[in-house]
């Protein structure tokens, strides 16, 4: 019987409310596969920076260290800039441990209706590889004559051979598991001829060793149509850190809502800790009134659940997931219902024990 050691950082804003949930789902799991977990919650976030002038303590990530995965909430608060918040404690997460994969699926469920015209239950299947770890989120660069009229900005992208290489190699790696056997990579190579062009270079030469795979390669501004227009043509998608970022809130919502969009953010090594985390943020415009959707944190549960190989627990919150959506289960506002947060957890929480 394993028993995992998880950290959650409920953070900010809606964070906490749906962590909950997923605490409360990932314990209904494993309570039925024989595993158990041991929560450690730490107090991070703008609470803690309104008292301390920083996210988290200096060693936080000493801390997290001893960790097998972590569970984080959201970030972000209307009072602090997002740039302190996200730098503060996401992305140093990501880069210490190396969590170069970000995963982003996006799945039409049964029972949810898509913005889009006539689409059908699992028509929309998409998995979006994010790169993560460097990119447009490599925090390179300075300011300098800050707050004169020659107030200079520079923003530098980072795009390694290997940071290239190694999320590529991992989109197509999936793609050979996955029976359509696609992989679309987005850049925009005509405008960012160097770091760009380097990312095209290495998906051409990293898709000759996958033959069986059926490629093509989209600038972004052509993607985000494609997305609209012919979204079930996508299978494994593979982008840039912005990139991959701008997607997934796309992808999130032509399969219904933001509330359904789950993630992973792992250390294909296996070396450090992964973190898992809904898409959405913060929600300020919500928080506190009980009606945050709690799906998206609670299937990143289940993807950290299959991440540390208990499968059968990962799966009883997927199915519990889809039964509830499929049956017209209690749903939150941004699904078209009236439930509360807390409702839908109980919901799942219910299902799990007996789908
Ligand atoms: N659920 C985590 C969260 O609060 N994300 C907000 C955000 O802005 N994330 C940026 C990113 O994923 O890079």
């Amino acid at each position: 019987m394993s028993q995992f050691r998880i950290a959650v950082i409920a953070g900010d804003g809606i964070g906490p409310e749906v962590t909950r949930e997923a605490m409360r789902a990932a314990d209904a799991a494993v309570g039925r596969s024989g595993s158990s977990i041991a929560w450690t919650e730490f107090p991070w976030g703008t609470d803690y920076y309104f008292a301390h002038g920083r996210m988290a303590p200096p060693d936080f990530l000493d801390d997290l260290a001893k960790f097998d995965a972590m569970l984080l909430g959201a970030v972000g608060h209307p009072k602090v800039q997002d740039h302190i918040t996200l730098n503060g404690l996401l992305l140093p997460i990501r880069r210490r441990f190396d969590q170069c994969v970000c995963l982003r699926p996006a799945y039409l469920y049964d029972g949810v209706e898509s913005p889009l015209r006539n689409k059908t239950p699992g028509s929309i299947d998409m998995l979006v590889f994010r790169e993560n770890t460097e990119g447009e989120y490599a925090n390179v660069g300075g300011r300098v004559y800050q707050g004169s009229d020659h107030d200079v900005a520079i923003q530098t992208s980072v795009f390694t051979r290997r940071g290239c290489e190694r999320i590529i190699r991992a989109a197509f790696e999936k793609a050979v598991t996955r029976p359509r056997h696609r992989v679309a990579s987005i850049t925009k190579s005509n405008a960012q001829g160097y770091g760009m062009v380097l990312w095209d270079e290495v998906f051409a030469a990293v898709a000759q060793e996958y033959p069986q795979i059926e490629t093509e390669s989209l600038l972004v501004d052509r993607a985000v149509m494609e997305f609209v227009r012919r979204p079930e043509s996508f299978d494994v998608v593979v982008a840039s850190n912005l990139f991959g970022d701008i997607l997934t809130d796309l992808s999130a919502i032509i399969v219904g809502s933001m509330g359904l969009a789950s993630s992973a953010n792992i250390d294909p090594s296996g070396k450090h800790p992964s973190l898992f985390e809904p898409v959405h943020g913060s929600a300020p415009d919500i928080t506190g009134l009980g009606i945050a959707n709690p799906l998206a944190a609670i299937l990143s549960a289940a993807m950290m659940l299959e991440h540390l190989g208990d499968a059968p627990a990962s799966q009883a919150i997927h199915r519990a997931v889809a039964e509830l959506l499929r049956s017209g289960g209690p749903r939150t506002p941004d699904l078209g219902g009236k439930s509360k947060t807390a409702d839908v957890g109980a919901a799942v929480e219910e299902l799990i024990a007996s789908v």
